[in-house]
């Protein structure tokens, strides 16, 4: 047999072999005698792309002859991870592969291993996106992401001492096989400049022209995203940042040569690192600089492709093109393209703002005022003089008609402002995003009635309440069971009579697993690869902490960003209490047979995050963590009582073993803070069960799998503001529990107690924002249901009750799970907000 198409090498073992061979001997320029893993990875990779490439190029080529309506997706951040498995997933590959490469000698899990995690992003927002793409191919839409292709990704987390240490992601070391660049498309950007009113020589119309004083070249990288179970491959677009070949011809002649190349130099710094914070905003001017490259490089994109076709029949724009903003990052984009349609292609203000509010839509991921966008007029104006103006310009017609509507309301004015006037006088991007959007979402039900009744309650009193909607975020059931958990996926795939895993892009036929809840036989095998993913994730925990887990006690796992709204902190003070208490009954001379049996399960607690490097309680909350860690595992009258790690470095290729290895998982965010959470929905679907409070997604998920499998806690959100109040006006009452916890601190056994100072103070004497105190013992005790639960014999499947109880709970939760799909999240943004239909295949 031989090659004929390029698609063969997904399906033929000697068309696989070919092409790695060409590859290893062509592209890499070695030959097979010197093929290790890493040059394996990279052939195979490119044998791959080889095959995605056709498809990419005939989807693109359909959708362009079909000429509909098309989703545009603009993210700072997408969080991607790895990408050979899942187009080998995708792409129905897998299983040849995995053969041709044993032929060759090799192990296809040893090459995957080989891949450095694409991580342009920081967390939850950006794996968000990365989730929507893979749904918007995998669904049939036409939907491309646009971002920027950042050289260094979010830094390497190193422990040291306890400590995090920042190391950078220079993740482009190797080529990278899977971005295809586009040198060809390039598109200039200016910055800084001036402006001045100019006539136009033919309407002798007063014309606002700005002259830019610096310009930088957008160079496209794409990155094919194909589809599970259809051709359809969507693109995902990333700039690079490049000088241009213009020369500072007065500095050279002057003979500032090195200065003149310097400044050329500083272009690519735009695109050089992701700005590390995740829900806090730094106010940074090369944060500004990289949203305004990206939004005006993927504009001018956009509306070049738009007149291609459509010439300047600006009508048809809304009818051809939707946009969605991933949070405010992107908001200038609506600046932009009014300043195209006024500035550049002529049009009437009040028929192109028609326009711009028809293309765009806004996602809210946060409600915390520390991360709301606000950015100071001198800077905005400094950095794009133009767009300053016409950011007045909105807001002065905008208040015009809000005073028009609302005569008698002066207040309301000052309240919906674009403009905030107090020093420094600074533009809110989440209010400018509104105006400029025809639909303004949440990403969880709690959280949009949330927007609407707290930051954005005077919107919904201008707009009406219809502009105001939800779409409870998902995740990919493709990357988050199939490819993290090939075990519980074919399991599923069995009891579903589901050979081709059809059921990957119709979660909702999980519900089908509901008739086997009774069924012993099917709850032991469950167990058993629940209990084949603790030993993998024990795997991991023993090589990057040195320590040792036994894979049959309750892995209880918090990893996420550190952040004192995510509340580690509370995890760990109740991981020390007990401790505490298990040293006090040995000490009474309780032997550790009976702790297990009346007090006590045996316990991991798993750790993992990253703390944005300016975030001192985050680097706190990692150090005493760690420390707890230090001593606890060395108590030799411990054992496997307690365990307490913290895995370096969560990415998303960690996430793909933590998650399916985890029995329990930490949701337990101070109520109303956390917007949504998506790793609630993939440990729930990987058969894991949660403890959570009142908040986020947890609400929903709690309503699909049913409250008696999930152990909510906790004060409710509309509690928050109240006992925030009581705290300060009659300070905070801190339980006899959690003071034992601060005193062992403030004793030193966990290391100089100066360190958690600030920590503890926050709670005690500074408000606890955060409600530590308030929730504390309802964690407790929710912790000693729950261990009931469980049993002391998680994965001895000779254990019924634990069979009976946690896992037909687990089963149970799987079951109703499909809702969580990024697929249906996708279909609803694309009825009630893209207003766009799946493609014809
Ligand atoms: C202003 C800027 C520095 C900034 C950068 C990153 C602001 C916010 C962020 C990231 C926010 C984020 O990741 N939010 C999370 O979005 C998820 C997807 O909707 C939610 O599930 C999660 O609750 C929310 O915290």
């Amino acid at each position: 047999q031989t090659a004929t198409t390029e698609d063969d090498v997904l399906t033929n073992k000697d068309a696989f072999e070919e092409s790695f061979v060409k590859h290893v001997e062509t592209t890499l320029a070695r030959n097979m005698y010197n093929c290790d893993n890493l040059a394996a990875y990279q052939a195979t990779s490119n044998t791959i792309r080889d095959a995605l490439l056709i498809d990419w190029a005939n989807t693109q080529q359909k959708q362009t002859i079909q000429d509909g309506k098309r989703v545009y997706y603009l993210s700072l951040e997408f969080l991607m991870g790895r990408a050979m498995d899942n187009a080998l997933i995708n792409l129905k590959s897998r299983d040849n592969t995995k053969k041709s490469l044993t032929e060759l000698g090799f192990n296809l899990e040893d090459v995957l291993e080989q891949e450095p995690d694409a991580a342009l992003g920081n967390g939850g927002l950006g794996r968000l996106a990365a989730c929507f793409v893979d749904s918007l191919s995998s669904k049939n839409y036409s939907g491309w992401g646009y971002g920027l292709n950042y050289q260094y990704g979010i830094f390497k987390q190193k422990i040291v001492d306890g400590y995090q240490i920042e190391t950078p992601d220079y993740w482009l070391k190797y080529s990278n096989p899977w971005e295809i660049m586009r040198s060809e498309i390039q598109i200039p950007v200016d910055f800084y400049g001036y402006v001045y009113e100019d006539h136009d020589p033919n309407t002798g119309k007063a014309k606002k022209i700005w002259a830019g004083g610096e310009r930088v070249l957008a160079v496209a990288a794409d990155f094919p995203i194909p589809g599970f179970n259809t051709d359809n491959t969507n693109n995902l677009r990333l700039w690079n940042a490049k000088p241009t070949e213009e020369f500072d011809f007065t500095k050279f002649n002057a003979g500032d040569y090195q200065q003149s190349v310097g400044a050329q130099q500083r272009a690519e710094s735009i695109t050089s690192v992701l700005y590390p914070n995740d829900n806090f905003e730094s106010g940074k001017e090369l944060r500004l600089k990289q949203q305004y490259f990206w939004v005006a490089a993927s504009l001018h994109d956009i509306v070049r492709r738009f007149k291609k076709n459509h010439k300047n029949n600006w009508k048809k724009f809304p009818d051809q093109i939707a946009i969605q903003l991933n949070d405010t990052h992107p908001t200038l984009a609506i600046v932009e393209l009014q300043r195209i349609l006024v500035d550049l292609e002529d049009l009437e203000w009040n028929e192109a703002w028609n326009i711009v509010t028809k293309v765009f839509a806004y996602t809210n991921h946060t409600v915390m005022s520390e991360a709301l966008e606000k950015w100071p007029v001198d800077l905005l104006g400094r950095l794009l003089p133009r767009h300053l103006e016409i950011i007045y310009d909105i807001n002065f017609f905008f208040l015009k008609e809000v005073e028009r509507k609302f005569p008698d309301d002066r207040d309301l004015l000052g309240k919906v402002s674009v403009i905030e006037e107090n020093a420094p006088k600074s533009v809110k991007m989440a209010f400018l995003a509104i105006v400029g959007s025809h639909k303004v979402n949440g990403v969880a039900e709690l959280h949009s009635e949330l927007i609407k009744t707290t930051i954005f309650k005077d919107f919904v009193k201008v707009f009406g309440e219809d502009k105001f909607t939800n779409v409870t975020n998902g995740i990919t059931p493709r990357r988050w069971l199939r490819q993290a958990n090939p075990e519980l996926a074919a399991l599923i795939a069995e009891k579903l009579n589901d050979p081709n895993y059809e059921y990957l892009t119709n979660l909702g036929r999980l519900k089908k697993l509901e008739e086997f809840v009774n069924d012993d036989e099917f709850l032991k095998r469950w167990d058993i690869v629940k209990f084949n993913n603790k030993v993998r994730l024990a795997a991991l925990v023993k090589e990057t902490t040195g320590v040792v887990l036994d894979p049959t006690v309750l892995f209880d796992v918090q990893v996420k960003r550190i952040h004192e709204y995510k509340r580690q902190q509370l995890n760990i003070f109740a991981v020390i209490y007990r401790y505490l208490k298990i040293k006090e009954l040995l000490s009474q001379g309780v032997s550790v047979d009976e702790i297990k049996e009346k007090y006590y399960i045996p316990k991991a607690s798993i750790f993992g995050g990253k703390a944005a490097p300016g975030y001192y309680m985050a680097k706190t909350i990692i150090h005493l963590i760690n420390k707890v860690g230090d001593i606890v595992n060395n108590d030799p009258e411990i054992g496997d009582l307690l365990k307490v790690v913290f895995i370096p470095d969560y990415n998303v290729s960690k996430a793909e073993i933590i998650t399916p290895g985890s029995d329990l998982s930490n949701h337990i965010s101070t109520a109303g803070t956390e917007a949504s959470g998506t790793s609630n929905m993939k440990f729930a679907l990987n058969g894991g069960l949660i403890i959570g409070t009142v908040d986020g997604a947890n609400v929903e998920i709690t309503r699909e799998i049913g409250e008696e499998n999930i152990f909510l806690f906790g004060n409710l959100a509309e509690s928050v503001e109240d006992l925030r109040h009581k705290h300060i006006y009659e300070g905070v009452h801190i339980p006899q529990t959690l003071a034992q916890v601060f005193s062992a601190i403030e004793s030193g056994i966990f290391g100089n107690p100066d360190e958690y100072k600030a920590l503890i103070d926050g709670i005690k004497y500074h408000g606890d924002y955060y409600l530590v105190s308030d929730d504390f013992e309802l964690f407790l005790a929710a912790h000693v249901k729950l261990e009931k639960v469980f049993g002391h014999h998680g994965g001895d499947a000779s254990d019924t009750d634990h069979l009976h109880k946690w896992v037909k709970s687990a089963v149970l939760s799987v079951a109703n799970m499909g809702f969580f799909s990024s697929d249906r999240c996708i279909d609803e943004y694309a009825e009630d907000i893209w207003n766009i239909e799946p493609l014809n295949q």
